[in-house]
C-alpha cells in the first residue's frame, strides 16, 4: 500500500478499499471509515482526524458504521459523503415490516454474539445470531457474559459449544476480569468486530473494559444525578487498548434472517454433513429411511431441540426467500406496465 493515509491503516484500511476509492478517480477528495451514522450525516474518520459530513446529493448507498467512503469537498464549505464504498461485509437483518433489508454494520472481520450468564440460557436466539453472523462474511466469536453471577460457567460454555460449530466461546467478567484476556486476543489488531446482542447483556461494559479503561460507551448504570438509565442508542465504531477496532450495538432482540440459505449451513453445519448422507437428497429428516439425521437424534448425539431450531429457521428463510420472490414479481408486473403504457401512448394518439 502507498504511503498515503497511514494513520487510517489503524482504523482498518487495506489496499482493497484503497484501490476501490482511487479507482473512482475523484479529484480535491478524501477517503474515510464511518464511526457513526447519523440521520443526514455521518461522524468519520479521516487521515486529518473526526469530521462530520452531510449526505452528499448522488449518494446510492446509505452509509453505515464501519463503512469506507469518500468525502469532498476537501478544504472548503462543508464535507459532503459522495461514495459508500464496496463493502466487503454487511451485517444485515430483514425488516418484516418493510420487507427490505437493513445493513446495521459494514466491513466487520468478525461478529461477537453476546449473551448473559446472569439469566437462564438462550440458546434458540444464540442459534439465530450465528445465523446473522455466518451470512455477514465474517466469522463469529460467542462471549457470555457476567460470569461473575453464574452458577456454572463450564457447563454453559459446553452447552454454546455444542450449538456453534466453528465459532469459539467465551466465558468473561467486566466485573473479576475473568477470560477477558482469551477475548481480547481474539480481537486483533486493525480488524473490526461487531457486537450482537439484546439489551442488558453487557455490551457496553465489555466495550468499555476492552477499551481499556477507558469509558467510551454509556451504560445501562443508573446515572448519578438520578436521571434514570442512559443506554446505548446508536452503533459506533471504537479503537480498543489492543488496537482491535469494534461497534458496540443497540440491543437487537427481534432479528429476521435474509435470504441467504447457505449461511444456515454453517450455522448448523454439523446436522447438514449428516443430511447428506441421508438416503434422498430431500430428506425431511421425518420419517424416511436411512435418515442420518433421526438415526443422530435417537442416539443422542444430535438434540431434538437443535434440530427443531434448524428447522424452524429454515422454514423462516423459505418465507424470506418466497416473499422476496413475490416482491420481484411485483415489480417486474409493475415494470412491464410502464412499458405498456409508453408503448400505447407511442402508438395509440
Ligand atoms: N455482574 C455483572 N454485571 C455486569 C457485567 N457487565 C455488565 N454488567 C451490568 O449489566 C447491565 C447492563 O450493561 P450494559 O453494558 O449497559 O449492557 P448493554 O445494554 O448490552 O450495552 C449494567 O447494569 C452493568 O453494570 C458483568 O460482567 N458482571
Ligand atoms: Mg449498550
Ligand atoms: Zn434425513
Amino acid at each position: 500500500m502507498s504511503g498515503a493515509f497511514q494513520s487510517l491503516r489503524l482504523f482498518g484500511l487495506d489496499d482493497f478499499f484503497l484501490q476501490s476509492y482511487q479507482s473512482l478517480g475523484l479529484t480535491g477528495a478524501t477517503i474515510g471509515r464511518v464511526i457513526r451514522a447519523d440521520v443526514g450525516g455521518c461522524r468519520v474518520m479521516c487521515e486529518e482526524g473526526e469530521i462530520h459530513a452531510g449526505l452528499g446529493p448522488s449518494l446510492e448507498t446509505t452509509p453505515t458504521t464501519g463503512d469506507w467512503v469518500a468525502i469532498g469537498p476537501q478544504g472548503r464549505g462543508p464535507h459532503q459523503l459522495v461514495a459508500v464504498l464496496e463493502r466487503r461485509t454487511e451485517i444485515a437483518r430483514a425488516s418484516f415490516r418493510t420487507l427490505t433489508e437493513q445493513v446495521l454494520a459494514a466491513n466487520v472481520d468478525s461478529v461477537m454474539v453476546v449473551s448473559s450468564l446472569s439469566n437462564k440460557l438462550r440458546l434458540r436466539r444464540i442459534e439465530r445470531l450465528l445465523v446473522i453472523a455466518w451470512q455477514s462474511g465474517a466469522l463469529p466469536v460467542v462471549v457470555l457474559t457476567k460470569a461473575d453471577v453464574a452458577d456454572d460457567v463450564a457447563t454453559a460454555l459446553e452447552a454454546v459449544a455444542a450449538i456453534a460449530p466453528g465459532a469459539s466461546v467465551h466465558g468473561v467478567s467486566a466485573v473479576t476480569g475473568e477470560g477477558m484476556d482469551g477475548l481480547s486476543a481474539e480481537l486483533s489488531p486493525r480488524t473490526t468486530t461487531v457486537m450482537l446482542g439484546p439489551s442488558g447483556t453487557g455490551k457496553s461494559t465489555l466495550a468499555n473494559a476492552l477499551a481499556g479503561g477507558e469509558r467510551l460507551m454509556e451504560t445501562g448504570n443508573v446515572r448519578s444525578d438520578g436521571k434514570g438509565r442512559h443506554t446505548t442508542v446508536t452503533r459506533e465504531l471504537l479503537k480498543l487498548a489492543n488496537g482491535a477496532l469494534l461497534i458496540d450495538t443497540p440491543g437487537l432482540r427481534a432479528v429476521g434472517l435474509v435470504d441467504d440459505p447457505d449461511a444456515l449451513g454453517d450455522a448448523f453445519s454439523e446436522i447438514e454433513s449428516l443430511a447428506e448422507l441421508c438416503r434422498f437428497n430431500d430428506c425431511r429428516h421425518r420419517t424416511e429411511p436411512d435418515c442420518r439425521v433421526r438415526e443422530a437424534v435417537a442416539d443422542g448425539a444430535l438434540s431434538e431441540e437443535r434440530l427443531d431450531s434448524y428447522e424452524r429457521l429454515r422454514r423462516d428463510q423459505a418465507r424470506i426467500a418466497a416473499r422476496n420472490d413475490a416482491r420481484l414479481r411485483a415489480e417486474r408486473a409493475a415494470e412491464w406496465r410502464r412499458l405498456s403504457r409508453e408503448t400505447r401512448s407511442r402508438f395509440v394518439r
